[in-house]
C-alpha cells in the first residue's frame, strides 16, 4: 500500500522521460513505424499504370481476351519477371505483360485495382503515369485508354474517396516526332492528364531531343516532369538539360542530385521535386536500398522537395508506398518528423489545384481538410 504513490510517479517519470526521447523510442520499433507510414494521408506521384499490373491480373487479362496463354501459372509470370536485368530488359518483360490490355474495362479494372491497393497504403492523391505510345503502337485507340482510365478515376473517387489524376509519359527510346503527335492528341483529355512526362531508358538524344515538345506541352499548358533514372551513363549531365532544356518542375527518381552540390543548389532554389523510388526489387543489387534510402535522407535534410513513391510494383512485385515508406525509415533511419516531411512534401510538389485552403475549414474539401492536417504541428497527428 505505502509504495502505491511511489510506483505510480515513477511511472509518470517514465512516461515522462519516453516522451522526452520520443525520438529513440520511434527509430527502435519497426510496429510503430509501420502503422505511421500506412497511416500518413499520402499523395503517390511516381506510379506507372502498366507497371502496376500484378501476375494475377495479368492471368485474368489473358483469359478474358482470349489471348495465347503464354503462361500457365502465376509462377510461370513471375519467373518471367526474374528475367529483369536492367532497364532494358525490365522494359521488355513490361511490354510483353500489358500486351494483356486491350479494352476498355481492362484500363479501368487496372487503374482501379491499383487504386484500391493504394487505399490501403494511406494514399489519398495520385497522379498516375500512363505510357500512351505503348498501346497506340500496338492499335489500341487512345480514346480507349482514356475511356477506361476516366471511369476509373470516376469510381475511385466516389467508392474509395481517392482522387486520380494522370500524366502522359513519352518514351525517350522512340522519337521526338511521335511525341509531339501524341501530345496534341491528347489535348482533349486535359481535364484529367494533369501534366507530361519522359520514361524508357535514357537513349542518346535525351534531354535535348525533347526541347521542342516540351516547350508545346507548355504552351499547351501540361505540368511538365521527367524521369531521371539513378546511376544512369551521364545522369549529371541529364539532369541539368531536364532543368534548362525542358523546364520541368519535378524529376522522377533524380537521386543523383545528391552527388552534385551545385545541381543540388539548383534543385533547392527552383523547388523541384524529386519522387524517389528507393526499391526495385527484381533490380535489386546488395547495398541498393541503403544507397537509396540514404540518399534521399541527404536530399531532405538538405532541404529538397522529395518524396517516397513505388513506381512498378506490380511488375516488380516490389512494394507498395506505405510499406516502403517504412522500409525507407528504418534503413535510413528517420525519425518521426523527417516521416512526416516525406509526406507532407507529396502534397506540396502535387499538381492539385486545390492547394491554397480557403479560410473557413466548412468550405474545405476533403483533400484540402488532409493537407491542412499534415501542415499542423507534429503533435497533431497524435503520435
Ligand atoms: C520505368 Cl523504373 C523506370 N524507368 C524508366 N521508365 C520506366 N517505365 C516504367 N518504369
Ligand atoms: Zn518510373
Amino acid at each position: 500500500m505505502k509504495h502505491k504513490p511511489l510506483l505510480l510517479q515513477l511511472y509518470v517519470c517514465m512516461l515522462f522521460i519516453s516522451g522526452l526521447t520520443g525520438q529513440q523510442v520511434w527509430a527502435r520499433d519497426s510496429v510503430r513505424i509501420k502503422a505511421f507510414a500506412l497511416g500518413v494521408p499520402k499523395a503517390e506521384l511516381h506510379i506507372h499504370l502498366e507497371g502496376t499490373l500484378e501476375p494475377e491480373h495479368y492471368l485474368k487479362l489473358v483469359a478474358d481476351n482470349e489471348l495465347e496463354a503464354k503462361y500457365a501459372t502465376v509462377e510461370a509470370v513471375q519467373e518471367r519477371l526474374l528475367d529483369q536485368r536492367d532497364l532494358n530488359s525490365f522494359i521488355e518483360v513490361y511490354e510483353e505483360l500489358l500486351s494483356a490490355m486491350r479494352t476498355e474495362e481492362d484500363f479501368y479494372e487496372v487503374a482501379l485495382a491499383y487504386c484500391r491497393k493504394a487505399t490501403s497504403q494511406g494514399v489519398v492523391y495520385v497522379e498516375m503515369f500512363f505510357d500512351p505510345q505503348m498501346h497506340t503502337a500496338r492499335g489500341i485507340k487512345i480514346e480507349t485508354v482514356m475511356q477506361g482510365l476516366i471511369r476509373a478515376q470516376t469510381k475511385a473517387a466516389t467508392s474509395l474517396g481517392l482522387k486520380l489524376n494522370f500524366i502522359a509519359c513519352f518514351n525517350r527510346d522512340r522519337t521526338a516526332d511521335s511525341a509531339a503527335e501524341h501530345l496534341e492528341n491528347l489535348v482533349p483529355w486535359q481535364e484529367v492528364i494533369l501534366g507530361v512526362g519522359l520514361d524508357n531508358p535514357e537513349e542518346i538524344g535525351f534531354p535535348t531531343k525533347f526541347t521542342e515538345v516540351f516547350a508545346r506541352a507548355r504552351e499547351l499548358g501540361f505540368r511538365l516532369t521527367t524521369h531521371c533514372d539513378v546511376n544512369v551513363p551521364n545522369t549529371l549531365a541529364h539532369h541539368y538539360g531536364a532543368i534548362d532544356l525542358l523546364k520541368v518542375e519535378r524529376i522522377d527518381h533524380g537521386l543523383n542530385v545528391a552527388d552534385d552540390p551545385a545541381l543540388l543548389a539548383i534543385v533547392k532554389e527552383r523547388g523541384i521535386g524529386l519522387t524517389a523510388c528507393p526499391t526495385l526489387l527484381y533490380l535489386d543489387l546488395p547495398g541498393r536500398m541503403e544507397a537509396r534510402a540514404g540518399a534521399v535522407k541527404t536530399l531532405l535534410e538538405a532541404g529538397i522537395p522529395i518524396c517516397v513513391n513505388s513506381d512498378d510494383p506490380g511488375m516488380m512485385r516490389s512494394l507498395y508506398v506505405g510499406d516502403l515508406l517504412a522500409i525507407t525509415v528504418e534503413t535510413a533511419d528517420l525519425n518521426r518528423d523527417q516521416t512526416l516531411e516525406l509526406a507532407r512534401n507529396s502534397f506540396r510538389i502535387a499538381w492539385l489545384t486545390e492547394k491554397k485552403p480557403r479560410t473557413t475549414s466548412h468550405q474545405l474539401t476533403p483533400l484540402q481538410k488532409i493537407i491542412r492536417f499534415l501542415s499542423k504541428e507534429k503533435n497533431d497527428m497524435g503520435i
